[in-house]
């Protein structure tokens, strides 16, 4: 039974702590990224530690050199429980990042291919060895897409490692498709079918309840 993480990709500070009280019973995890931190600073991830206690992801797909991924990390895991990396910088660049979350018992996530369109013209083509490297590391969960089942099932298998995935809801994908690839260690990535709805607690418990199916 794979569990539900929220993407909580809204701009505004009191929109986002609403929504995340409204589906709090609901989600088991949640990750925030540029378009709320950037708004309303890291501390916000404090905020919405107070109001749910759930684990906290910050996806800032971090792509840079070792020096500058170790600062970044540094920063953001002061707050969030984990961080999503990129892998297609290089393992030195991935290893930096998993070198300050080790010291601070916290995670790294690595994107493998992702979930839209655009990912077919240079993310597809690697996706794999990106997934090797994942294992060779031992990062500790990869993303991979729910917009492409068979990928999904195919880069889950190389990995062997617990995966996050999104392009459910929004991006066309659905639970349907991909629940009989996934595991209790895994979660589904859902945002703007929830956050976006007339009512996200309805839709989130909706979500949990196929998921537990
Ligand atoms: P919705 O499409 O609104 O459900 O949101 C999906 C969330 O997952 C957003 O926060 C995206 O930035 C993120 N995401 C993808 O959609 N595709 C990917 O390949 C990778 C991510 C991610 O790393 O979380």
């Amino acid at each position: 039974m794979p569990k539900l993480m929220l993407a909580l990709d809204v701009l505004d500070k009191n929109e986002a702590l609403k929504i995340v009280e409204e589906v709090k019973n609901y989600v088991d995890a949640i990750k925030v990224g540029y378009p709320l931190v950037l708004s309303s600073g890291l501390e916000i991830i404090e905020e919405i530690k107070k109001l749910c206690n759930k684990e906290v992801i910050c996806d800032f797909k971090v792509a840079d050199i070792p020096a500058t991924n170790e600062k970044i990390a540094k920063i953001t895991l002061k707050y969030a429980d984990g961080i999503i990396v990129h892998g297609f910088v290089g393992e030195d660049s991935v290893k930096a990042v998993q070198d300050v979350a080790k010291k601070l018992n916290k995670k790294v996530i690595m994107v493998t291919e992702m979930s839209h369109p655009g990912a077919v013209q240079f993310l597809q083509p690697i996706a794999d060895k990106l997934a090797e490297i994942a294992k060779k590391l031992k990062v500790d969960a990869i993303v991979a897409p729910s917009t492409r089942p068979e990928r999904l099932r195919k880069i889950k298998e190389i990995a062997k490692l617990p995966v996050i995935t999104p392009g459910v809801g929004a991006q066309g994908g659905k639970v349907e498709d991909i629940i009989n690839i996934l595991d209790e260690n895994d979660y589904v990535i859902v945002g703007r079918a929830i956050y976006q709805s007339e009512n996200p607690k309805e839709v989130a418990k909706k979500y949990k309840e196929i998921l537990n199916k």
